[in-house]
This record gives C-alpha cells, structure tokens and sequence, in this order.
C-alpha cells in the first residue's frame, strides 16, 4: 500500500482531524505533507500549490485534500467515506450512506461551533465579531449543542447502544473528536449535559482508548486544540 498524502493547516487540528483519526485507526501509512520541512516539499505552500488547481478536472477548493496516488479528493466527509469504504470501516449493503448522513451531521455541527467564534465572517478576527460572537456562542452553549448531543444519543440507543451504526465505522472517530472538540470549546455546557448523554461519552471514552488512537493521541502527532482552530476556548461564550 502506498503512502496517502493528506494536505491540511499544518497547525490546527480542525477538520484535518476527521482524516487523521481516519488514517491512523486503520493503520494507513501517510504523510501529513504540509507539516513537513519545505525541503520535502511541505510547509502551507504545498495546500496552495494543490488547492484550487485550475489546470485540473476536480479542483478542490479547500483543505482538508487526500490524495491517493493520482486521485485527489477533497469535503472532510468525501474523504473519510472514500477511506471508509476503501479499508471495509463502512458498514454493510447501504449502510455507507447512512454512515455517510451523519458524518455531514458532524460536519453541520462542526460548522456551527466554529460559527459561534466567527458569526459574522473567517475574513475577520474573533476581536472584531465579539459582539455577535457572545450571542451565537451563549446560544450554542444553551441549548443547540445539546440537542446534537441528544440526537446523536438516541442514535447510538436506537443501534444497539455502543455505537452509531451498531458496529464500530469511521463515523464513531469522528463522534470522538467532535465530543473532544466540544468538551474543550465549552467544558461548562458540556459538563451540565454530561450526564443526560452517557452513550455519546462511553462511545468517545471507547474510541479514546483503542490502542491506536490511544498511540496516536498520546503522540506528537496529535497537535492540541489552540484557538487558531475550530474548536476554540472562549469562556465568556460558555455557559456562564
Ligand atoms: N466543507 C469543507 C469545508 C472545508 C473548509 O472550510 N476548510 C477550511 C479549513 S477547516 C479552509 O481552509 N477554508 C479555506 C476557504 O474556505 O477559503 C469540508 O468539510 O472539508
């Protein structure tokens, strides 16, 4: 098998991380190439020489990209359905597209937590949208996050109550990190709901100590949450 290459920020997590925990829990060889030397060819420059390729059929037109030999293929959760499916980490018949419909449930999550830091726009800084940071950010917190939360629960109980799809797929890695995303954004909406999703938390404690991930998060190669990715830590945007 040769090496995948993924291209991401080289200092974030953020949606590189649904890849990643993807990669390293199947045991697939990979270059996370925009972190290595510029001698190797990595470095930012290597997202940019790749992303909005305008002399390519598929331009991807934002990070995270995989590439697997000449295919490039871009969308976090095109990405680790690709992987899914290609390692048998999907689950059976059609299954895949119900893995599929809440790996963008994920993705629509993930997109609101970061919403609650940039409401306004990415082209401006967290400082210059404070404002209505706090009321997306306290709204989130009150209420929206857990009703993700709950329906990701019910999922797990309606599917045998380990898992969301019953056996363990790629989607459970990415339940994982959102769990861990949101428990490091907001720790006191997370902890006043903690115990009204106990199937969410076993399952994110499960996937925290499969002996790769366990590797792979204890390694330098997990970079830790920071306010530069998706998952920031603003507490005045917590519960108060
Ligand atoms: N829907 C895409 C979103 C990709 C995306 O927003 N990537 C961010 C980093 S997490 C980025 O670098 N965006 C640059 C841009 O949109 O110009 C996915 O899930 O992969």
């Amino acid at each position: 098998m040769s090496d995948y290459e993924l291209y991401y920020w080289p200092t974030i997590q953020g949606r590189g991380e649904f890849v990643r925990l993807v990669l390293e829990e199947l045991g697939a060889p990979y270059r996370d190439v925009a972190r290595l030397p510029a001698s190797d060819g990595g470095g930012v420059p290597s997202i940019f020489t790749l992303r909005r390729h305008e002399h390519s059929a598929h331009p991807a037109f934002a990070p995270p990209m995989l590439k697997d030999g000449d295919l490039l293929i871009a969308q976090t959760a095109n990405i680790c359905l690709y992987l899914g499916k290609k390692h048998n980490f999907v689950p059976p018949g059609d299954g895949w597209a119900l893995a599929n419909q809440l790996q963008l449930s994920i993705a629509d999550v993930t997109a609101e937590a970061h919403d609650t830091h940039h409401p306004l726009g990415s082209h401006l800084y967290y400082e210059e949208q404070k404002e209505a940071a706090l009321v997306r950010g306290r709204s989130f917190a009150k209420g929206r996050m857990a009703q993700w939360l709950d329906y990701f629960e019910n999922v797990i109980d309606y599917n045998g109550g380990d898992y969301l799809l019953g056996s363990i797929c790629y989607v459970d890695l990415s339940l994982f990190q959102l769990v861990a995303g949101l428990e490091y954004a907001f720790p006191r909406a997370f902890v006043a709901h903690r115990a009204k999703v106990p199937r969410v938390v076993a399952l994110h404690d499960a996937i925290a100590s499969r002996p790769r991930v366990a590797a792979y998060l204890d390694s330098p190669r997990r970079i830790p949450f920071n306010e530069e990715g998706i998952f920031r830590h603003y507490p005045e945007l917590d519960l108060e």
